[in-house]
């Protein structure tokens, strides 16, 4: 699906909103793909000995926000080149990565609908379906690229 200029702007505009409340966006993040996937809880290692989602954790937060960062990307770019162009340094471990911890296709699924719910809470009245759409072809292109990785990599 083609992106319009007008969604670039849309999701580089909802980028600005969520670097400005990382702990808070994060944990949201957190919540959600636990809600959706609690399975997926003990794959990631800085939840796996705690009972809640560590509220000051910057490894937590960190990477929250390269999920964010990365999809945002992939919408500039395949906007502008017409394909996702993330390193293929990064793609190929973002690959192993994920195939290492056994994520499933379907899990991608549950993590873009926490990302999206996410986003929606974060920007308030600002959201629209064309955000939404903007947002979730990013995540969708994104996302087929790193099961492309695992599936090479397999
Ligand atoms: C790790 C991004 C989908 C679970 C990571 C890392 C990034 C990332 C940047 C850090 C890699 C590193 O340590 O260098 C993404 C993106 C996704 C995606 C952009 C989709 C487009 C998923 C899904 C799951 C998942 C669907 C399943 C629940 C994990 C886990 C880790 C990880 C468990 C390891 C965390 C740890 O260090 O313990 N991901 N991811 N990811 N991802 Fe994802
Ligand atoms: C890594 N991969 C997918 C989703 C994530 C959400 C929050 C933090 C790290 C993540």
């Amino acid at each position: 699906m083609a992106l319009t200029e007008k969604q670039e702007v849309l999701v580089k505009e909802s980028w600005e909103i969520l670097k400005q409340n990382v702990p808070e966006y994060s944990i949201r993040l957190f919540l959600r793909i636990m809600e959706v996937a609690p399975e997926a809880k003990n794959m990631f290692s800085f939840l796996r000995d705690s009972d809640e989602i560590p509220q000051n954790n910057p490894k937590l937060q960190a990477h929250a926000m390269k999920v964010f960062k990365l999809t945002c990307e992939s919408v500039i770019q395949l906007r502008e080149c017409g394909a996702v162009a993330i390193a293929g340094s990064t793609l190929k471990h973002l690959g192993s990565v994920h195939l290492k911890i056994g994520v499933t296709d379907r899990q991608f699924d549950m993590v873009k609908d926490a990302l999206l719910r996410t986003i929606e809470e974060a920007v308030g009245e600002k959201w629209s379906e064309e955000m939404e759409g903007a947002w979730g072809v990013g995540y969708d292109q994104l996302a087929a690229a790193i099961l492309a990785e695992m599936k090479d990599d397999a």
